[in-house]
């Protein structure tokens, strides 16, 4: 546990380092309790620089001994660095023996062991858990690593780039050495050992050059990678068709590792991987595990280009890589779905998210900017801001320049920082660049307020029709609340895809005063780079219906005073899926926030009934869609448009509606149920999964209605579904279906899928989420969760687990975690401060579920500001924890 208070690092005061590590021998003698590490690097004074004493990062390792050109050097530890005060003059080769001790190493982060095996994990400053070094990004060397170790225990050796050498050592020792041409920081390096096997599968480049991927992972799970395997090599062809970028290595490898603090990591040439994202077969995983895999491995191949290839300059410039790649892999996925509409499936899904997770973060304790100003802990700036926030300005660019543009620009991008550590800044300038006489060369300065400034910008629109000159006026204007160290807010640059229809769901041609006739369109991009603006259409015949914001072309808040006549056109008629989905989902929301407000019992409207029943028996709608469509909005995104939140009539409300479209809709779903079943051998594709998605809400809906008039007929057949399903979606529907609709049969049913999946650790942490995610009633699904902390399956020591249980009810179920008795808030602060002791990262991460306590009614309010100072009062906490807690209490 560190000590004390750590400093705020800011990015103001960036300097680059006094010295370089142009290259690192490294030899590991490893073992569990104590591996010794050797380090020797050639180190240059930076010219630039003023030389003096050389610090290098250290954290939890002891050193043996220091030697500079051969020589022992008198070096000194202090605090967490280690510090030669009078380093030899010129360049020199310095040399530095230490220990590590990997089973101890619980944080997860540094070199550490898992199932048996040795892993690394070391962005973001996890190498200096290993040795000695300058570790931040802007320091680039080249690795050649000797791995030595006992050849029983840990047949495989791994580490980044080629193998140039193995053999045999005495006492049943071996040894394997690897050599990584390409320069890199710090955090790219890994190394595994372990028992492990591969799947193997050669590709060819366009330049005609051969390829080895591999696959590894333990033994007994060979046939849960063939999923991984061809998402690995869908990613590389995808790259080098969208953006020219082929694979610049002889071998790309990923390994799986059951414990790890996140989803994966994209060392290179050897990314190491959450196991939840490579393992998968029809029996364990669903069709949202196989398309979360896909997005992953493609997400990881795609940071060898953007973030190993061209890295960051400092942990502020974090999105140059995150941001970029989450917008690599969104796209990779879309042009994987397919069709058109399972192509704005994924759209909808991923703006979901952000709205879901990003938006809070914006207005809550922790609102930063996609390019931070200063941080305590770097590892708590791994956010919803940072990446999907930074994928929608990378996005907003390639609206801004268009799809061809945005490859220019990339193009330029590599051409002149390949190899190097940079900025947002010289991202955004090569894109303007490659696009002069564009609208993000023209906006520029102002564009990149989005990397500096904080807090989801409201954006209201308002038109007025004029009938006696066919004009339709609309009225954009922009408004930003202040965030916390940020109150004045400059305009920002929003681009605004839209587009007008008739009121009975014609598209119109768009054509704004002054404009030649022969340039109108059914859909363009208006740029809103002031506070206001007005835009006039002219030859507009009737009262149009505006279509704003299309596929969310940027990430603020949208009013734009639609009636629910309306949005109902757009339900009905817009082009737009996305604007299809969200007039939806407002006219849902309209209905639950009146609820909430009135606190009235939710009565459904017969327009509103009709509107879905439409949607779901539809003649041409994708059935994913459907779904999405039906599903109304999260308790979550509920909480998110009000002032003060009362998280049990928030879920009173949204139950009410679920009930009332399940009784309502009775007849539907069950036609929905029966025509959407899907024969014959299972696959992940849209198609199949598109027809599941649909499925099994219906047998949901249908349980939970039967189940409130007394009925157990669906029951049973949902039951029957559970026992029979021939794969892991519609088994794990079919409980849910049980769950939530508060069956009897659904404990039975947990108690069968537990028998049978004992053994797999991944279905076992979707038994705790199910049950932790369930709807809560009574207090039952938060009595269930403390009594599953006792359970012989549960452990804080690994993430997966951890994170199943408790971030599943704290961060995902509101109405069992905010409790007016306050046990919600006192079982996570007991957590937070269990977890601390083990693993900062994992413990920051839960205690992010509190943020938006400030915005929390009576008697939560209190209660949950009371847990906050109650983990802030600890005298030992990492400085992850610290951090989160000291920023929520501020507010
Ligand atoms: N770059 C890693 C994340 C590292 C998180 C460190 N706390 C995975 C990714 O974004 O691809
Ligand atoms: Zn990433």
């Amino acid at each position: 546990m560190r000590e004390g208070i750590a400093q705020a690092i800011k990015r103001a005061d960036y300097a680059a380092p006094a010295y370089w590590i142009r290259s690192v021998e490294l030899t590991f003698d490893l073992d569990p309790a104590r591996t010794i590490v050797a380090s020797r690097m050639r180190v240059e004074r930076n010219a630039s620089g003023n030389g003096g004493a050389l610090r290098l990062h250290g954290e939890d390792i002891e050193p043996l001994r220091v030697l500079a050109n051969g020589q022992s050097v008198s070096f000194r530890v202090e605090g967490r660095e280690l510090v030669i005060d009078n380093p030899p003059e010129g360049d020199f080769t310095l040399e530095i023996r230490n220990t590590c001790a990997p089973e101890k190493n619980t944080h997860l982060s540094g070199l550490y062991t898992s199932g048996g095996g040795f892993f690394t994990q070391c962005e973001a400053e996890g190498f200096r858990r290993i040795t000695y070094f300058l570790d931040r990004p802007d320091v680039m060397a080249v690795y050649t690593v000797t791995l030595r170790a006992n050849k029983a225990r840990y047949p495989v050796l791994l580490s980044n780039g080629n193998l140039v050498e193995q053999g045999e050592l005495d006492n049943g020792r071996h040894y394997a050495k690897w050599h990584d041409p390409f320069p890199k920081p710090s955090y790219l390096f890994a190394l595994v050992a372990a028992d492990l096997v591969a799947r193997e599968q050669h590709v060819r480049t366009r330049s005609g050059k051969d390829h080895l991927l591999q696959v590894w992972v333990r033994r007994g799970d060979l046939d849960k990678t063939e999923h991984a395997m061809n998402s690995l090599i869908a990613s590389v062809v995808w790259d080098e068709a969208r953006f020219r970028l082929p694979l610049d290595l002889e071998r790309f490898m990923i390994v799986a590792v059951g414990d790890f603090n996140m989803g994966a990591m994209e060392n290179k040439g050897l990314n190491i991987f959450n196991t939840k994202y490579v393992l998968a077969n029809a029996a364990t995983a669903t069709d949202s595990d196989f398309a979360d895999i896909e997005s992953v491995v493609g997400h990881e191949y795609f940071h060898n280009w953007t973030g190993n290839r061209i890295t960051c300059r400092d942990w502020f410039q974090l999105s140059l890589k995150e941001g970029l790649t989450v917008f690599r892999d969104q796209e990779f996925s879309m042009d994987m779905a397919g069709s058109a509409s399972a192509r704005a499936v994924k759209r909808i899904l991923d703006v979901r998210t952000l709205r879901e997770r990003q938006f809070p973060e914006d207005a809550g304790t922790m609102a930063h900017p996609v390019r931070p100003d200063e941080y305590v802990a770097i590892d708590n700036f791994y956010t919803a801001t940072v990446y999907e926030k930074g994928a929608e300005v990378v996005r907003m660019m390639q609206t801004l320049v268009g799809r061809e543009g945005f490859a220019k620009g990339m193009a330029l991008y590599f051409e002149r920082h390949d190899g190097r550590a940079v900025t947002c800044d010289d991202f955004a300038q090569s894109i303007a660049d490659a696009n002069p006489g564009s609208e993000l060369a023209r906006t520029l300065p102002h564009f990149k307020r989005w990397y500096g400034r904080a807090g989801t910008p409201h954006l209201t629109a308002r038109g007025r029709y004029d009938a006696p000159t066919r004009t339709y006026t609309l009225a954009l204007e922009q408004h930003t609340p202040a965030t916390p160290g940020q109150a004045e807010k400059l305009p920002f640059v929003i681009p605004v895809a839209m587009g007008l229809l008739t009121r009975d769901g014609r598209p119109m041609a768009l054509r704004l005063e002054d404009e030649p006739a022969d340039k109108a369109a059914e859909e363009r991009v208006l740029v809103l780079d002031e506070a206001r603006a007005f835009y006039t259409f002219v030859d507009v015949d009737s009262e149009p219906v505006p279509s704003l914001l299309r596929h969310f072309s940027a990430p603020v808040r949208l009013h734009d005073g639609l009636s629910d006549d309306e949005l109902l056109v757009l339900l009905a008629h817009d082009p737009d899926p996305f604007n299809r989905w969200e007039a939806g989902q407002r006219t849902a929301l309209h209905r639950l926030l009146a609820a909430v407000r009135d606190g009235q019992p939710l009565q459904l409207d017969a327009a509103f009934v009709e509107a879905m029943r439409g949607v779901l028996r539809h003649e041409t709608l994708d059935p994913a869609f459907k779904d999405l469509t039906l599903t109304p909005p999260t308790e979550t995104y509920v909480a998110e448009q009000l002032d003060h939140v009362d998280p049990q009539r928030i879920h009173a409300a949204r139950e009410a509606m679920v009930l009332q479209l399940a009784r309502d809709l009775r007849a539907d779903w069950e036609w929905a149920w029966e025509t959407h079943q899907v024969g014959g051998a299972y696959s992940p594709d849209a198609v199949q999964a598109g027809r599941r998605a649909l499925a099994n809400p219906a047998l949901q809906m249908l349980c939970l209605d039967a189940t409130a008039r007394g009925d157990v007929l669906w029951q049973g057949k949902a039951y029957q579904r559970f026992k029979d399903a021939s794969n892991m979606t519609d088994r794990q529907g079919a409980l849910w279906a049980l769950l939530a609709s508060h069956s009897e049969m659904a404990d039975p049913a947990l108690q069968r899928f537990h028998d049978q999946f004992r053994d797999d650790a991944l279905v076992i942490d979707k038994w705790f989420i199910l049950q932790a995610a369930a709807p809560e009633k009574d207090g039952r699904v938060f009595a269930r969760a403390k009594a599953l902390l006792k359970h012989p399956d549960f452990t804080l020591a690994n993430p997966n687990r951890a994170r199943s249980l408790i971030r599943t009810l704290c961060g995902e179920n509101p109405a069992a975690f905010h409790r007016t008795d306050a046990a919600g808030y006192v079982f996570w602060a007991e957590r937070v401060i269990e977890l601390d002791a083990i693993n900062p990262q994992l413990a920051s991460r839960v205690a992010r579920a509190l943020d938006r306590w400030a915005t929390l009614a009576e008697p939560y309010r209190s209660a949950a500001r009371e847990a906050i100072a109650r983990v802030a009062a600890r005298a030992e906490l990492s400085d992850d924890v610290r951090e989160v807690v000291t920023r929520a209490l501020e507010s």
